[in-house]
């Protein structure tokens, strides 16, 4: 760990910072064009997960990442359906991202038979196995040793398939977390950590909790090769992990890519837990929203020309339509018969 990386954390803490369209020069037109409606569509999946949950439609909570979409979209950019990805309590995005199915996550947060888990996991507990997302779970780091085991077994497997752990700075204070971090790098585990540092676990904001910010220092800690990115800029999350994944796919272990992003809403649910947060004031809020990731591509593609207002009210209306017909279709699903209750409880 070096000053410059401990200056580039400061500055991408700054709310202040990082406003402006975002760099695409030399990217391909069409990736880019996925990339937005990829985060567009993953947004509006939330927002409408969030207002079925303010109006008693889901009865269970919802962790909402509104905001932090550039993340997901970036690394699964380099990703395949082989590959073994684990996410945790805020995971709508890591499997949207690569099934980008709404249908089969509204039914499953409604607890319907045809949802990605059967009904019987909700928000918390997604699997789609085909896409590679092989699960999240509400205990909070509780896949990342998972991670490193399905790397360890890809490895064995003679495959140059990889495994990815979605987690969060919260995450990073669990003892398991770093065990997982020792093991991969001794194992030579093909896995990347994504460490997701939002600066909050649950209402407590991170400068209260450790004495760096910075999440990378760990990696360095155990000789793991490490970058820290805008996270709410898709084209850098892409560059960043793509660069750590081809380093894994080549048998030269695991990665740790440190993104520093920010959720518009609070812990949970809808409402913006600014009543409870610490340092977290409406000002802080409102500077998060001028770094959307979304805004900030679009810009840059306007501004570049490979994008226009017309394009984008389009898209929004193709999203709007297929989000409420996805919604209506979920809504009039079944929930799973009775005699489920004891069915897939130790596999699905
Ligand atoms: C082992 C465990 N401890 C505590 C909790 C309660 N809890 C749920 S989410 C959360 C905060 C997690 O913060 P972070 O990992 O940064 O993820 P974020 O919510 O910011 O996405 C906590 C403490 C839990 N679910 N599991
Ligand atoms: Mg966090």
């Amino acid at each position: 760990m070096n000053d410059l990386d401990i200056n580039q954390v400061n500055y991408l803490i700054d709310p202040a910072n990082c406003h402006n369209p975002i760099y695409i020069k030399g990217c391909d037109t069409n990736d880019l064009i996925n990339y937005l409606k990829m985060m567009m569509m993953i947004r509006k999946v939330e927002q409408k997960l969030a207002i079925g949950r303010r109006d008693g439609f889901i009865g269970g909570p919802v962790h909402l990442g509104v905001g932090q979409e550039a993340i997901a979209v970036g690394v699964s950019g380099s990703l395949t359906c082989d590959d073994r990805i684990f996410g945790a309590h805020r995971s709508h995005s890591h499997l949207l991202a690569l099934n980008p199915d709404p249908y089969r996550l509204f039914a499953e947060v409604l607890g319907k038979v045809t949802g990605f888990s059967r009904g019987m996991g909700g928000s918390m507990h997604l699997w789609d196995g085909p896409s590679g997302f092989y699960g999240s779970v509400p205990i909070v780091s509780g896949t990342v040793s998972l991670a490193v085991g399905a790397a360890m077994a890809a490895r064995l497997q003679k495959t140059n398939h990889i495994a990815v752990a979605y987690f969060g700075d919260g995450a990073m204070e669990e003892g398991v977390v770093h065990e997982s971090l020792n093991l991969a790098r001794i194992q030579e585990s093909p896995v990347l950590f994504v460490v997701e540092n939002n600066l909050f676990a649950s209402h407590m904001h991170i400068s209260l909790r450790q004495p760096s910010d910075m999440q990378s220092r760990f990696a360095v800690a155990n000789h793991i090769p490490y970058k820290l990115a805008d996270g709410n800029d898709v084209v850098a999350v892409k560059n960043a992990a793509s660069e750590l994944i081809t380093h894994s796919r080549n048998g030269q272990g695991p990665g740790f890519l440190e993104l520093i992003t920010y959720r518009w809403y609070g812990h949970v649910d809808w409402r913006d837990d600014i009543d409870v947060g610490v340092h977290r004031s409406l000002d802080d809020v409102d500077n998060w929203r001028m770094r959307d990731p979304v805004t900030r591509l679009s810009k840059a593609m306007i501004e570049q020309g490979i994008w226009s207002a017309e394009e984008e009210k389009k898209l929004i209306s193709m999203l709007d339509n297929q989000i409420s017909d996805a919604w209506e279709k979920a809504m009039n699903d079944s929930y799973p018969d009775e005699s489920a209750t004891l069915n897939c409880v130790y596999e699905i």
